[in-house]
């Protein structure tokens, strides 16, 4: 018995493997499906692939999902109304892609800069609650504003019900998300317990590990409430973020690598660290922390000088509180950890003394990547510990000269 196969066919099939071959998606299907769209819609415009008769052996020529996208682009001119004419395909278990450590990013291959743009039309109202959003996410803190503008124009709003599992660990990384509202728990599987190790609450992002270092996901994230995200297509990311991130790298080498409390990381464990900061400048008295308030960064002086306060009652029958000097911090200098250590509020306040210029890290990327150095970090601490009880004394023996 022979089977006849249909005229076109081959090429058919070769042309998409072709495609997937090129672009690794992570969804297959999803892929496919956009493909073979595209394909169709291609054919009943007629001509825009040449005249052939037969719509599969144009399929074999004819299909090149990027570039058809990109010229689609040029053709309209503006690169803002391409939503419809290209969505990047989204990526999970399907394929699996191929896991790199801390891969880093050569702007010089630049095979990213290559893809069309994405644009998600919002309306003036989303447009606000997406800047509110991202006003505060460290990712994004060093692009500039066509780099930011490019982002907030490719994301898209997702909304999420309780027990969503927005993010699945091991799967391959499709998204970098932004909490536009709602609570997330992150759970981590090890040794063939899941355990919860953090939580979002209503702010902050995640997802990017996956993006930036072509690994699996690292954690599993599920919502905990109804809520929403802003959602960033991985292309998008890899082509803004990581050239920026390469730029930071060349930046911060240098320093990173003379900072005390980093010793006891690897040098490639020392670039991530790097990849995750961002950086914040304050004027001449600015306020950086509040003592008592919930924490959720951590600083290292970059420039410039940071002096560290505590309130203290001024006497027995005041009640206002004066504020006392306890330490200064200057560059290569750290602040901000014993909240994030100890899970609990502020314990001093931090001010500029002049015009300072922080690195700062989340908390999430502190316990994530600041393990190894958590034994300086707690000698320190327990030098706070005992100056404390020493200032405490001396504060005792002034008050009550007679105790
Ligand atoms: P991803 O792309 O790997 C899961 O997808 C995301 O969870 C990950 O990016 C981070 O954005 C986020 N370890 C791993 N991933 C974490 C962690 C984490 N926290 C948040 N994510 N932690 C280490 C636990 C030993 C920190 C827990 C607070
Ligand atoms: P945080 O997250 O509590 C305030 O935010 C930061 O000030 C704190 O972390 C430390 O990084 C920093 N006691 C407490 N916090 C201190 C101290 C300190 N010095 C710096 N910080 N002591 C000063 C010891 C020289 C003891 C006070 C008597």
């Amino acid at each position: 018995m022979s089977i006849e196969i249909p005229e076109g066919l081959t090429e058919l099939l070769q042309s998409f493997t072709v495609e997937v071959l090129r672009n690794q998606p992570g969804d297959l299907l999803e892929f496919a499906l956009q493909y073979f769209t595209r394909l169709k819609e291609n054919e009943s415009r007629g001509g825009a692939f040449g005249n052939e008769h037969n719509s599969a052996a144009r399929a074999g020529k004819a299909v090149n999902f990027i570039e058809e996208a990109m010229q689609i682009d040029s053709e309209n001119g503006e690169d803002e109304d391409d939503e419809e004419e290209f969505v990047a395909p989204v990526i999970n278990r399907f394929v699996r892609r191929a896991s790199v450590c801390a891969e880093a990013y050569n702007p010089d291959e630049d095979e990213e800069e290559r893809e069309p743009r994405v644009t998600h039309p919002k309306t003036d109202e989303q447009r606000q609650r997406l800047q509110e959003a991202c006003k505060d996410i460290l990712l994004f803190k060093n692009l500039d504003q066509e780099q930011m503008s490019q982002v907030l124009d490719a994301i898209f709003e997702k909304v999420v019900v309780t027990g969503e599992h927005i993010i699945d660990q091991d799967d391959d990384g499709d998204n970098f998300y932004v909490i536009e509202r709602g609570t997330f728990d992150i759970m981590l599987k090890a040794d063939g317990t899941t355990r919860t190790v953090g939580s979002y609450d209503n702010r902050g992002s995640f997802g990017e590990l996956a993006l930036m270092y072509n690994t699996p996901r690292a954690a599993t994230i599920i919502a905990t409430s109804p809520g929403a995200l802003w959602c960033l297509d991985r292309l998008t990311f890899r082509r803004i973020l990581l050239k920026n991130n390469a730029k930071k790298r060349k930046m911060y080498e240098a320093f990173i690598g003379t900072l005390p409390l980093l010793t006891s990381l690897e040098v490639s464990e020392r670039m991530k660290v790097v990849d995750v900061l961002s950086t914040k400048v304050y004027n001449s008295g600015e306020q950086i922390i509040a003592q008592g308030d919930l924490a959720d960064c951590f600083y290292i002086v970059e420039s410039g000088h940071v002096k560290i306060t505590m309130k203290r009652s001024k006497s027995k029958n005041d009640t206002e509180d004066e504020e006392v000097e306890i330490a200064t911090c200057s560059r290569g200098q750290y602040f901000g950890e014993l909240a994030l250590v100890t899970n609990k509020p502020r314990a001093a306040s931090a001010y500029a003394m002049d015009n300072v210029k922080c690195l700062v890290m989340d908390v999430q990327a502190f316990e994530r990547l600041l393990g190894p150095c958590m034994d300086i970090m707690k000698r320190n601490i327990a030098n706070y510990e005992e100056q404390l009880i020493t200032l405490f004394k001396s504060h005792i023996a002034i008050e009550e000269p007679n105790a």
